[in-house]
């Protein structure tokens, strides 16, 4: 986005080329040798490699039940493309960040809740993500930027963590926000971008059941790259809404502005509904690119998520949904 040039087509063939991190597949291959975590610590150590990531302590939670209420029109996005070609600023403005957003720190890691609620509070992931059950949903995403995947996240509702927080009747608007620590992300020494990453939804779309609180994905708990150890995913709107690594909730009387609005509203405007008819002032958002097969199909309105989410907008101008 913004100072980015889009990527030609052309450019797929990149990814291929890109290798998978190599400690993404330690935790497998240790556990095929049905190495324990101080055997895995040991061997590193004699190894003279970099201490091996610390087993993850929701692993057990994986895979988590389907919810068939979720279909697919296409193919999941192999995890080898998905996890290859990401966007997180905060790790660098290029699709191939996947090494670097291993630099994430994800433990400790605590979720602040804050502002219009009952009593504010923190809770660490680890309590967090076994206080509702987890669910495997396959959800489609599109991006702002004309391309789009498949993916089995797993999670839980959004709205049931709105029940957690029991917010007052004042509160209007959910605002999310980032971490931020430069010295561990290299994007946001960057100066272009207003950091921490901001986003926001209506009490309203929080509640809605498709705002998806993702915990997991490709039944694992979710990898850096996609932003763990929890993200949002609307499925409905565009990605740049679906925040990556939360730190903060607050319950807001006041819209939020996020990253991507403070910087280009008038590109990236607060609702971000995907609709086809709605172009991006730089390109037409009519079609989009299927990740994996470069696949040209039409996009549709809320991304084919209007049976569930229409009746939020009902007497808006469908000409401000995108923005
Ligand atoms: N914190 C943070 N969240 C973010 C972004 C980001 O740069 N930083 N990029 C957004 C955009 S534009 C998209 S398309 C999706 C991409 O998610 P993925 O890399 O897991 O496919 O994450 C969204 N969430
Ligand atoms: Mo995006």
């Amino acid at each position: 986005m913004v100072s980015v040039h889009r990527r030609p087509s052309w450019e797929i063939a990149e990814r291929f080329a890109t290798p998978e991190p190599v400690f993404l597949n330690r935790r497998s291959i240790l556990k095929g040798f049905g190495l324990g975590m101080f055997a895995a610590a040991s061997l590193a150590a004699t190894a003279g490699a970099p201490a091996a990531q610390e087993a993850d302590p929701t692993a057990d939670l994986y895979p988590a039940k389907k919810n068939e209420a979720y279909k697919l029109d296409r193919p999941i996005t192999p995890e080898e493309i998905n996890g290859n070609y990401n966007n997180f600023y905060e790790f660098g403005s290029s699709k191939s960040i996947a090494a670097n957003a291993q630099n994430l720190v994800i433990r400790p890691w605590e979720i602040a809740v804050d502002g219009l609620v009952e009593k504010p509070f923190t809770i660490a992931f680890d309590d967090l993500v076994r206080k509702f059950p987890l669910e495997t949903r396959l959800y489609r995403h599109r991006c702002v930027e004309a391309w789009s995947m498949t993916v089995p996240w797993a999670g839980f509702p959004l709205k049931s963590l709105v029940g957690l927080a029991k917010p007052l009747a004042s509160a209007k608007y959910v605002r999310f926000e980032t971490f931020l620590d430069p010295d561990m992300a290299s994007g946001q020494n960057s100066f272009l971008y207003p950091w921490p990453y901001i986003e926001g939804v209506t009490i309203a779309e929080a509640a809605n059941e498709l705002a998806f609180i993702v915990t997991g994905a490709y039944d694992k708990p979710v990898a850096k790259q996609h932003g763990a150890p929890l993200r949002l995913h609307l499925p409905w709107k565009y990605g740049f809404k679906s925040i990556k690594s939360i730190r903060r909730i607050s319950f807001v009387e006041e819209r939020p502005v996020g990253l991507w609005e403070a910087l280009l509203p008038s590109e990236y405007g607060f609702w971000a509904n995907v609709n086809p008819e709605v172009s991006h002032p730089r390109w037409s958002q009519a079609t989009e690119r299927v990740l994996a097969t470069g696949e040209i199909v039409p996009t549709l309105l809320f991304n084919g998520y209007g049976d569930q989410v229409a009746q939020l907008y009902a007497g808006m101008d469908p000409s401000t949904l995108y923005m």
